[in-house]
């Protein structure tokens, strides 16, 4: 380890303010009612948000990490997401706007002294800052779940930011070439990885094609008038029911106009813009799309090889781009913007195989169910993963314009059932290579 306990402290301090600057801005956006108000039944109250936040830091902190005596013991229960559906949140005697934000600073103050006092060896759940850096995202995790919140509210925009970067790179070839062989899957060595990351262990993959880019709005325009909402043989069957059932015949958030398809976007209405990634597709969706292109998704070991193998040293690297943390030149990430960027907008984001913005811009669907790699150990709670293997989760990896860099990596997995289509996500094609087909 080369950090001292003094730098690992410090960096785990900066990394919780700005989890904290974001909640703050992001519930100081909307005014009293507006908080407390259920935009969707998928959706939490942001106060609930806001409150669980704190009272997910009290239990890891304070009280496990800490020892500390509970601050508010009689709330434990409100805040159990097991315990209480989103849908039903609103009904439940939550703490009020002043009195969930004066319960995170409270809160805070103390987390922040159990901080200084801290080990950060020598035991589990504090290695190298492990206990701050899990609460670190699980609030970046609850602050894009907010960013969705207010991407299903009505009303006048409240949030602002400056437009993406444009595109940069040079004309991209469509495909990349991905060699058949052995890679690295998952990390052991990652201080902030979570549980599903875990262990590092090899994994075989036969050659196949990638998009270097995500699926533009542009393509899937194409796809959308080509009759692929309406073509059953493009759907699986269970998601021939859903597009049926709920008569999905668009992205979410999109209405078709005389002079083409515009979208609302955080309360803005604009047209699609053709560079930008799909986003707001369910995993069917893309699903669909993917056979009408002839191809299909990738695997979650296919986009992991694409974007952490070099082949010039055959290891895996921590991001697409190498090995350093991500910044502004690299990916879309952090709500800097409240869009994805156009294809080519992340020319130095690129992996070693050349694909472009895996991370960022918009979390992408793969087929794979999500599942625990093999030797997994649930650490520190079963409820954070372990509980959601199965069948019934897609795997999508990369994050989004709304994922801090502080919750997202090359091993990051995230998971959500293959209807959602609220959160931020898009995705990329791939197709098998041809037997014995070399770059
Ligand atoms: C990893 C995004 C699927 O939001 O449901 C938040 C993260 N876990 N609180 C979610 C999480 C507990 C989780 N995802
Ligand atoms: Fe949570």
């Amino acid at each position: 380890r080369e950090l001292s306990d003094e730098a690992l402290r410090s960096r785990a301090a900066g990394a919780l303010e700005r989890a904290r600057a974001r909640s703050t801005a992001l519930t100081a956006a909307v005014d009293d009612d507006d908080l407390v108000r259920q935009h969707s039944k998928l959706m939490s109250p942001l106060v609930w948000d806001l409150a669980h936040i704190g009272s997910q830091e009290e239990l890891w902190l304070v009280r496990d990490v800490g020892g500390r005596e509970p601050l508010r013991p009689d709330i434990d229960d409100l805040y159990d997401a097991f315990q209480h559906p989103r849908a039903s949140r609103p009904s439940l005697p939550l703490l009020g706007p002043a009195e969930a934000r004066a319960y995170v600073a409270e809160v805070r103050a103390k987390a922040f002294d159990v901080l200084e006092r801290a080990p950060m060896t020598g035991r589990p759940l504090t290695e190298a800052g492990f206990a701050f850096g899990m609460i670190t995202q699980h609030e970046q995790q609850h602050d894009e779940t907010m960013l969705a919140t207010h991407q299903l509210r009505k009303g006048d925009p409240v949030l602002h930011a400056p437009a993406p970067p444009a595109a940069r790179s040079g004309p991209l070839p469509g495909e990349v070439f991905v060699p058949a062989g052995p890679f690295v899957m998952g990390t052991s060595l990652e201080p902030w990885a979570l549980d599903n990351e875990r262990p590092a262990h090899e994994v075989e993959v036969d050659a196949f094609h990638l998009d270097t880019v995500p699926v533009t709005n542009g393509a899937y325009v194409e796809f959308l008038e080509d009759g692929g909402y309406d073509r059953r043989e493009l759907w699986s069957a269970a998601g021939w029911a859903y597009r049926t059932e709920h008569d999905i015949t668009a992205p979410r958030f999109w209405r078709r106009e005389p002079d083409g398809w515009w979208r609302v976007r955080f309360g803005v209405h604009e047209p699609v813009p053709a560079d930008q990634p799909v986003v707001h597709v369910s995993y069917y969706e893309a699903e669909a799309y993917a056979a009408w292109a002839g191809k299909r998704l990738p695997t979650e070991a296919e986009w992991e090889k694409a974007a952490r193998f070099d082949p010039a040293t055959r290891e895996s690297r921590r991001y697409p781009w190498g090995n350093d943390d991500p910044t502004p030149e690299h990916a879309n990430l952090g709500q800097r913007h409240l869009s994805p960027a156009p294809a080519g907008a992340y020319p130095k984001g690129a992996s070693a195989l050349g694909v472009h913005q895996l991370i960022g811009d918009v979390w992408e669907w793969t087929s794979t169910d999500f599942a625990g790699y093999p030797g997994f150990r649930a650490f520190p709670y079963r409820e954070y993963s372990e509980v959601f293997f199965g069948p019934e989760y897609k795997v999508l990896r990369g994050g989004s314009f709304g994922t801090d860099a502080a919750a997202v990596r090359g091993t990051f997995r995230n998971w959500d059932y293959p209807i959602r289509r609220q959160i931020f996500a898009g995705f990329r094609c791939a197709r098998d290579a041809a037997p014995g087909e070399r770059a």
